[in-house]
């Protein structure tokens, strides 16, 4: 129940359609017998099984006399395939694909040709002709060019060896278990079958903080296995990549120092990435955490980012692999009086003094947002500073700060909005979309990483409605200019059902769930309203007073954080105009973002009309009222959809609608005390 997730493969009911599909697809030829080629003809051959009755033959790429779908690659020696694809290879990138449907054309039967300049782009489109059977649709005239939105599409795992993962809400580590690899290879197939149906082409499969036994998985002691689990995704087109310590020469080098500069340090990760090269020639290379959250990096020994990445990149240059590192660092022990310093400007400080001092192969990797994957926040200014370093952006599917897959709250409306998003940093058009993917600045190098929400749990995701987020993460990634109306429909026709009523009923409470979470939790852009370290519940003061930088500054009068350039840190002057007076100035700053850059009293009046009092009011109820209104929702779908999996949704959403109450209550209270401003409707406040 639930762990096809959107690899569902339900007999075609409709008996004409049905026949139509296995006669179209009555046989399947692939151009070469390369291992990602022999994955397409086999995913295709399961799918067509379950969803016809009927096994396709596998036929060799000459064989005229069936209806067939060949799958291959350009170039490969087949003239047909190239002269039928023709102009329209030009069309796609290296990962893209071309379908069409070749009826019966010059004496021969028809066929479906799936054809990318690479097996991996062959791989991707046999799994959209597999989503068009699994939503019914027809496939007699296709023509479908597609090619990826970006370049590296990734996947983060945060997962431990010892079998936890860090903000994990799904159960154990499917890699892991008891400080080992797990032995059943099974699970790990599994997923990487659902990442790349989806495009991912590349995952890094250890927590970015690494301790002390994911530390040796550099060494010999772990090549074998490590071959095993590359091999696995190699044979879906995803490459493997590790997330290093950037201690390892010391911790398990048995060298007095890690200094980047230090020639005996640069010839030691050298010779790791050789070796690690040798067992695995596919390897994608190091995913790095430093100087971040107590993890070690480059300023012990005097030396900035931009020293600690060009050493690793120089170890695996030879190889053609890549040093992925992250921009989430600031001051995690700071004085919650001192104003000056604002956490939401330091990736910015750390970063743009280095722009353009980055080695070819290095690509930083940017959280969404200054912060932290609050449910809101404006978008990090590097997207847009940083103009001559390859760049990523860094999404969290695990919903950390966002429900811990208890809340439903599906992200890719956020998403949207984050990727849409102008950073003026040429003028109009530079968006986070097309920095991401390095177009604005013409960068070998981009795309999107994100923090996996996966564990061993039957459905993946703990709440099997969470697999959506997983699902929209993948196809938006592809294709940045899907609308999440799109994306949302696509996965409920392929997990759920293609009935009509329940895509409208699904995709109308996944839409509108983000904004639900929003308004019961921590209001206007503000943040961090959570229970300190676990980060699941209401605790309005849990981090105001904490080392990690992370205020609201609610007193008496009023709340917000001042980033203004007059009177506040100054955080608005990270970004180009007009987002800097936009965000500077009281009157323009968008509503739910305006406690994350002023700080104002109670009665400030918003753009709504509303004063700040009367809207934390009035959306901490309204929101419990429409979290309450989910599961109602959700009953009109009981007998349409899988009874176990409607339980499991069911519960989840009772949790949630209890929850938001206790959010809302917490909230109401603080700011009804603290402020002692009536409720204009009289409601029940604490
Ligand atoms: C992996 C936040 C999370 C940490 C996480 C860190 C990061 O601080 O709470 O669990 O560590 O971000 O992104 O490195």
């Amino acid at each position: 129940m639930g762990n096809e997730a959107w690899l569902r493969y339900q007999e075609v009911e409709n008996e004409s359609l049905r026949e139509s599909y296995q006669t179209r697809c009555s046989a399947i030829a692939i151009t070469e017998r390369t291992n990602i080629l022999c994955t397409a003809e086999k995913e295709l051959k399961e799918a067509l099984l379950a969803m016809t009755g009927h096994s396709p033959d596998i036929v060799a790429i000459q064989h005229h006399q069936v209806p067939r779908v060949i799958i291959g690659v350009l170039g490969s020696g087949d003239a047909e395939i190239d002269r039928e694809v023709g102009a329209e290879a030009e069309l796609i990138g290296i990962e893209g694909y071309v379908i069409r449907s070749l009826n019966g054309r010059a004496g021969d039967s028809d066929r479906i040709l799936i054809v990318g300049k690479s097996d991996r782009g062959a791989l991707y489109g046999t799994f959209h002709l597999i989503r068009l059977i699994q939503m019914r649709e027809p496939i007699e005239e296709l023509h479908i060019i597609e090619t990826p939105a970006n370049g590296l599409r990734m996947i983060n795992q945060w997962d431990n060896m010892d079998g936890s993962i860090e903000r994990g809400y799904a159960g154990e580590s499917i890699f892991y278990r008891n400080n080992r690899f797990v032995e059943n290879f099974n699970r790990i197939r599994e997923y990487a079958r659902l990442l790349s149906s989806v495009g991912i082409n590349a995952i890094s499969i250890n927590n970015v903080n690494v301790h002390r036994e994911e530390t040796k998985l550099i060494t010999a002691e772990y090549e074998e296995t490590l071959k095993k689990v590359a091999d696995v995704f190699g044979a879906y087109g995803i490459q493997l990549f590790l997330s290093i310590n950037f201690a390892s020469p010391i911790v398990i080098g048995g060298l007095p120092t890690a200094d980047p500069l230090e020639p005996s340090v640069r010839e030691w990760w050298a010779e790791r990435a050789t070796d690690l090269y040798l067992a695995i020639p596919n390897f994608g290379g190091f995913l790095v955490k430093a100087d971040s959250e107590f993890r070690p990096g480059p300023f012990t020994y005097g030396r900035n980012h931009a020293d600690g990445a060009n050493m690793l990149a120089e170890a695996l240059a030879p190889h053609g692999g890549l040093v992925i590192w992250r921009c989430f660092v600031y001051n995690c022990l700071q004085d919650w009086r001192d104003r000056s310093t604002d956490r939401a400007k330091a990736a910015y400080d750390h970063f743009m003094p280095l722009d353009g001092r980055f080695a070819d192969n290095v690509i930083l990797q940017i959280k969404n947002g200054p912060m932290d994957f609050q449910v809101r926040e404006p978008v990090s200014p590097l997207f847009g500073g940083l103009s001559r370093t390859n760049q990523i952006l860094e999404l969290q599917i695990t919903q950390e700060y966002t429900g811990q897959q208890k809340h439903l709250c599906y992200l890719v409306p956020q998403w949207k909005e984050i990727l849409d998003n102008d950073t003026y940093a040429v003028g109009e058009g530079a968006t986070v979309t097309e920095i991401a993917k390095g177009a604005t600045w013409g960068r070998p190098y981009g795309g999107i990483a994100a923090v996996s929400n996966i564990g061993n749990d039957a459905c993946w995701t703990g709440h099997p409605l969470a697999q959506a987020n997983l699902y929209g993460y993948g196809r938006l990634t592809w294709s940045t200019s899907l609308s999440a109306e799109r994306i949302t429909s696509e996965w409920i026709r392929l997990s759920l059902s293609c009935d009509r009523a329940v895509e409208e009923v699904v995709s109308s409470i996944l839409m509108k769930s983000w904004g639900i979470y929003e308004s019961y939790t921590a209001p206007l852009g503000v943040g961090w309203m959570v229970n300190p370290n676990h980060h699941y519940g209401p605790n309005v003061d849990g981090y105001e007073y904490s080392k990690w930088g992370t205020y609201h500054f609610a007193d008496h009068r009023g709340i917000g954080v001042d980033r203004t350039i007059e009177t506040g840190t100054g955080y608005t002057a990270q970004y180009h105009s007009p987002l800097r007076e936009i965000y500077n100035s009281l009157e323009s700053c968008p509503d739910e973002l305006l406690l994350f850059f002023h700080h104002v009293p109670y009665t400030h009046v918003l753009h709504s009309g509303k004063t700040v009092i009367q809207h934390i009011y009035d959306t901490h109820f309204e929101g419990a009222q429409a979290a309450a209104a989910l599961l109602d929702d959700w009953r009109s779908v009981r007998g349409k959809v899988n009874e176990e999996y409607f339980e499991l949704v069911a519960s989840r959403l009772l949790e949630q609608l209890e929850h938001a109450k206790e959010w809302r209550d917490m909230i109401n209270t603080y700011f009804y005390r603290k402020s002692g401003i009536a409720d204009l409707q009289d409601r029940l406040i604490y």
